[in-house]
């Protein structure tokens, strides 16, 4: 099979679909990689580096679109991509369409193959082409919010971990799953105090176990939140229902019981957010303030440390790669219900149940 690896274009984003190394294991399975010039610039790989694994390197990312019988990227297709797509192609990526009807609608028109990593299931239960860059996310919303803290940002001004003689700040955490675990790792490392918030106890017994007595949880209930939106510094935002719209736990309201300066992270953004409040930022435009709450909400957080989110991404996504294109998508989907899952939308039609729910379209 060709496959095709464009540069990513959308603001800031510096990851690539595939590395050298994976370009090198798709081509000692047989197949032909083809790579648009300098597309792995920003994590350090040269189109030499390309070469040397394998690949033919494409000027420019036309012939890409044109020639690919698979395209694999990290980001959602952005319009001038969406219209190069045709039917018999095959796009694998994070697609993320429940909050963005115009993407569904492109994608439909195409009448391409289209594999949202978002949506791929395991068999333990888990996302796992998701999982890493929830704990990319995770991990980073701790060290912008801690940035997003510091006055000349609009932030109250305060060192989350405090100092002696001066006490940490808090950061409340909404979900305990992959991207609220490793927000609190983070957290709890630089001395703040941390509470999760989650509707499943079963989440909180699993979280406690782990970090013993430097957390405190809550059941997810109104007044729970509200309780502690009212003297938390940094609030983070990681609830997730696969492929549906995030739940708005925080109301615009509500923003009104926060302190002036504190700072919110929706890492749920890119399924729509989890405030009501939020609306998707850039890498080069990371915030904006409401009320007085600094909300930073970019899309694709993974995105500014690309050599660790490209690292990570590739390594979850190369067996489904080769499984794709050593069989051929549609065998591969017969014989991969985990792999099916993650079919959004083929032939015209959404095939996502939670995307077509969504948008209102026929699954
Ligand atoms: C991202 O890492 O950008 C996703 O869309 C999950």
């Amino acid at each position: 099979m060709l496959i095709g690896v464009p540069k990513e274009i959308k603001n800031h984003e510096y990851r690539v679909g595939m590395t050298p190394g994976s370009v090198r294991e798709a081509v000692t399975h047989g197949h032909e990689v083809l790579v648009q010039t300098v597309a792995g610039a920003g994590i350090g790989a040269s189109d030499a580096d390309y070469r040397a694994a394998g690949a033919r390197i494409a000027d420019t990312a036309a012939e890409v679109w044109a020639q690919a019988q698979m395209i694999v990227k990290v980001k959602e297709p952005q319009a001038v991509e969406r219209a190069q797509l045709r039917a018999g192609q095959t796009l694998f990526t994070y697609l993320h369409l429940a909050p963005d009807p115009e993407q569904t609608k492109d994608l439909v028109a195409s009448g391409a193959t289209c594999i949202a990593y978002e949506t791929v299931t395991a068999a333990n239960g888990g996302l796992p082409l998701l999982a890493p860059m929830s704990e990319v996310a995770g991990r980073m919303s701790i060290q912008a919010g801690a940035s997003c803290l510091e006055r000349s940002k609009g932030g109250r001004g305060l060192l989350l971990g405090g100092v002696p003689g001066v006490e940490a700040g808090k950061v409340l955490i909404l979900g305990g799953g992959v991207v609220g675990s490793n927000a609190a790792i983070m957290a709890i490392g630089l001395g703040a105090q941390v509470v999760v918030i989650d509707r499943s106890v079963d989440v909180l017994r699993r979280l406690v176990a782990q970090f013993g007595t430097s957390i405190q949880t809550a059941v997810s209930t109104r007044d729970s939140i509200e309780r502690h939106l009212a003297d938390s510094d940094l609030v983070i935002g990681g609830v997730l229902i696969p492929g549906a719209s995030a739940p708005k736990l925080v109301s615009k309201a509500m923003l009104k019981l926060m302190r002036p300066g504190a700072v919110i992270v929706d890492v749920a953004i890119d399924q729509g957010g989890c405030f009501e409040t939020s609306r998707a930022t850039t890498h080069a435009e990371p915030t904006y303030e409401v009320d007085g709450i600094v909300h930073y909400c970019v899309a694709n957080m993974p995105g500014g440390v690309p050599r660790t989110s490209t690292m990570a991404l590739n390594n979850v996504t190369l067996p489904f790669i080769l499984e794709l294109a050593n069989k051929g998508a549609r065998q591969a989907l017969l014989d991969n219900l985990h792999l099916r899952a993650g079919l959004n939308v083929a032939g015209g039609k959404v095939t996502n149940a939670e995307v077509a729910h969504a948008l209102g379209y026929e699954a």
